[in-house]
C-alpha cells in the first residue's frame, strides 16, 4: 500500500552519498504538499537541513540553473565542494534521506 511518508522502494536516480547533512539543501516553497511530505520526514529523522525557499528569486534561479526545472521539492546534494547533484521527486528524496542521512545520526 502507498505510504505518504515512506520513500520510493528504489531510488530512480542514484544520488551520491555525503558524510554530513551540511552538504544537503532542500529547495522548497510554502503551500507545496510534496515539500511538506519531505519536511515531515526531515522532522521525524531530526535532520538539520538547510531550506531554500524558491519564492526568493535567488533560490529559484539557482534551482533552475542547477537542476534544470523549477519543480519543488528538490534536494541539492554536494558530494564534492562546488559539485552539485539535484534530486527531484519527493519519494526519491525521502528514500535518499531514510537510507543515507538517517543513518548518519
Ligand atoms: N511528483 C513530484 C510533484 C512535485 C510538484 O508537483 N510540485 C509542484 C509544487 S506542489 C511544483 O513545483 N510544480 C511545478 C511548478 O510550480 O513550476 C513530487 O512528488 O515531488
Amino acid at each position: 500500500m502507498f505510504d505518504w511518508l515512506n520513500g520510493a522502494e528504489e531510488e530512480r536516480a542514484p544520488a551520491p552519498k555525503v558524510d554530513s547533512v551540511d552538504k544537503l539543501a532542500l529547495y522548497q516553497r510554502a503551500w507545496c504538499p510534496y515539500c511538506e511530505r519531505v519536511k515531515a520526514v526531515i522532522r521525524e529523522l531530526d535532520l538539520d537541513i538547510r531550506e531554500c525557499d524558491t519564492n526568493e528569486p535567488e533560490h529559484l534561479q539557482a534551482l533552475m540553473a542547477g537542476g534544470g526545472q523549477r519543480m519543488v521539492p528538490c534536494l541539492r546534494i554536494e558530494p564534492e565542494p562546488g559539485q552539485y547533484f539535484w534530486l527531484y521527486e519527493s519519494a526519491d528524496i525521502i528514500a535518499y534521506l531514510r537510507r543515507h542521512a538517517g543513518a548518519d545520526k
